[in-house]
């Protein structure tokens, strides 16, 4: 239901003022999947995109006199942004070791908008308490099984990025020089160069593109090093995640907002090629693997608030490997 302009809804516990209200109420009873979609315009350009929303209707997860409507802690959507991706395994890194009061909920670790006290350094209304994904009053590594678990889950529409050009070089370097379908394909990850080093980096987060025939999904692994440039000096919390076929998603952040500034490897993606690159196989044996890439770097964060300091960039990039001659 659509409520143009100023308008009041009386809810059980509340009554909510806001303008331009969309409201979705399923049928009593009713539990499944859902979809509806609308225009989103923006004034005055009259650009109008089409939004679709796919959800889940559920039973409350547990019995309240008054569910939670507005500020709700969603466990793993630490930034507030009404998603659980890496952006949120950032916003906590900087914040671990901070305590709070706990949820009282039976299981503060499932999906549903949640209650919460306001914890403190709230400097943007902002609290902390979004950052305890499961709840138990402590952002710590622990909160990060929470990212995991919900990984890719929304509440509310989610605002695509806006790209911009990083400063700073990006690399996927193969170690091997030639390999074979079943064999794993090593990719270093190498952020900066020596000309241009990466100054007080506080942690990153990386998407990679393969071709889906290419990869083994299941075989995926991704290690940050614990002695690069970037992990030295400060405990660090991290992330690898294969949300579906041929997409790898990854985040690292420092512990308390330490940064470090270098440049070169700091972390490697392994997975098994499978026989179907045939493909992308050039004439010359040459196996060429196109990747597509989006970067996320954090280097600074506002003290004293959840708001992070980011620069997103996207690109493309063809790995070269040559196919190994077989000689049995
Ligand atoms: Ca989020
Ligand atoms: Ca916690």
């Amino acid at each position: 239901m659509n409520y143009e302009g100023l308008n009041t809804i009386d809810l059980p516990c509340e009554s909510i003022d806001a303008f331009n209200m969309l409201v979705y109420e399923p049928e009593a009873g009713y539990t499944g999947s859902d979809h509806f979609e609308y225009y989103y315009c923006i004034q005055p350009s009259n650009l109008c995109y089409l939004v679709k929303v796919d959800m889940n209707v559920i039973e409350a997860p547990e019995a309240e006199t008054c569910a939670c409507i507005r500020d709700c802690v969603w466990p793993g959507d630490a930034d507030l942004d009404g998603q659980v991706d890496m952006s949120d395994l950032l916003t906590i890194g900087y914040r671990l070791g901070e305590t709070g009061p706990v949820r009282s909920y039976n299981n503060p670790e499932t999906w549903f908008g949640q209650h919460a006290d306001n914890w403190n350094f709230s400097g943007n209304n902002l609290g902390t308490q979004y950052l305890d994904a499961n709840g138990d009053g402590a952002i710590t590594a622990n909160d990060v099984d929470l990212i995991d678990e919900h990984y890719y889950r929304a509440h509310d529409v989610v605002v695509k990025d806006v790209q911009q050009k990083l400063p700073y070089q990006f690399s996927l370097i193969p170690v091997q020089f030639s390999l074979d379908s079943g064999d794993v394909v090593i990719l270093d990850v190498a952020f900066g160069n020596a000309n241009v080093p990466v100054l007080d980096m506080k942690g990153a987060k990386f998407s990679v593109n393969i071709p889906p025939a290419m990869m083994d999904s299941a075989s995926v692994t991704v290690t940050f090093h614990q002695n690069s440039w970037l992990a030295e000096g400060s405990p660090s919390i991290s992330l690898g995640k294969v949300p579906w076929t041929g997409r790898i998603d990854a985040g690292y952040a420092k512990a308390g907002g330490n940064g470090a500034s270098g440049f070169g490897v700091i972390g490697t993606i392994t997975f098994i090629i499978t026989d179907d690159f045939e493909g992308f196989k050039e004439d010359d044996g040459i196996i060429q693997i196109p990747i597509s890439f989006m970067l996320e770097l954090l280097w600074d964060l506002m003290e004293r608030f959840t708001m992070l300091k980011v620069m997103k960039s996207s690109s493309h990039m063809i790995v070269v490997i040559h196919q190994r001659i077989n000689t049995t």
